[in-house]
């Protein structure tokens, strides 16, 4: 068998592939993504750590490993803080980020790296290319997967995103689509808060965090994902005020 299909129409990761990406789990269970910006500190999703799961005291981070099988409390790393966008919206999904810091700091190696946090003027073709990664659903609902996949996608302009036959009007600044609209590749349940990067001089750079959509890989119904250049501000006032 070839590539199979994996994210949504992608396929396995290999080690080091995306190094930035970890498995956030409650309870030994993998919940949701997230993406390594410094040893202490993962951006993930506001919707995933909405109460009670806003208490650090649930959560597991792991770091550096393809395969959930392979996730063992030997190396997971607990986490200390949660802190969710003070403007998140539960039921909008506007300003749907949050950031958690680890009790103890990552140390980095080939499978385990930080990715870039874009300057607000980081400037993007309308459909450049980018990368969306992690263990959730291969098809709607469908179950985690054991292993990290990937699969590129392009961005989506915000006009064509909000268009009548797409999401009418529901993507905010807060937010930036990417995927197709014709369906067939896409992030799903399970890959929120994990990343959306793209290469730019030769830099990775975390343009998203997996947020929402109706459904997954449907056409006229691509990912949608928090916009990180609108909240590089506020995460470095976060670790600033939480060092
Ligand atoms: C989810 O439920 C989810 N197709 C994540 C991403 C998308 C849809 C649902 C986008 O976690």
């Amino acid at each position: 068998m070839g590539r199979q299909s994996r994210i949504v129409g992608g396929s396995s990761a290999a080690p080091g592939d995306w190094p930035w990406q970890v498995s956030l789990h409650v309870q030994g269970v993998h919940v949701c993504g997230g993406s390594i910006i410094t040893p202490e500190w993962i951006v993930t999703a506001a919707h995933c750590v909405e109460e009670p799961l806003n208490n650090p005291r649930y959560w597991m981070a792991f770091a550096g490993i393809l395969r959930q099988s392979a996730m063992f409390y030997g190396n997971a790393y607990r986490v200390g803080k949660v802190i969710s966008h003070p403007n998140y919206d539960s039921k909008t999904k506007n300003n749907d980020i949050a950031l958690m810091k680890l009790q103890t700091p990552l140390t980095f190696n080939d499978k385990v790296k930080p990715v870039c946090l874009p300057n607000p003027g980081l400037m993007l073709e309308p459909r450049q290319a980018c990368w969306i990664s992690g263990w959730g659903a291969t098809y709607e609902k469908g179950k985690t997967s054991d292993m990290l996949n990937a699969a590129m996608v392009p961005l989506i302009e915000p006009g064509q995103c909000n268009g009548r036959y797409v999401y009418n009007n529901l993507v905010t600044p807060t937010m930036v689509c990417a995927g197709y609209l014709r369906g067939s590749v896409d992030s799903c349940q399970g890959d929120s808060g994990g990343p959306l990067v793209t290469l730019k001089n030769s830099i990775w750079w975390l343009i998203g965090d997996t947020s929402w959509g109706s459904g997954c890989a449907k056409a006229n119904r691509p990912g949608v994902y928090g916009n990180v250049t609108m909240f590089t501000d506020w995460i470095y006032r976060q670790m600033k005020a939480n060092s």
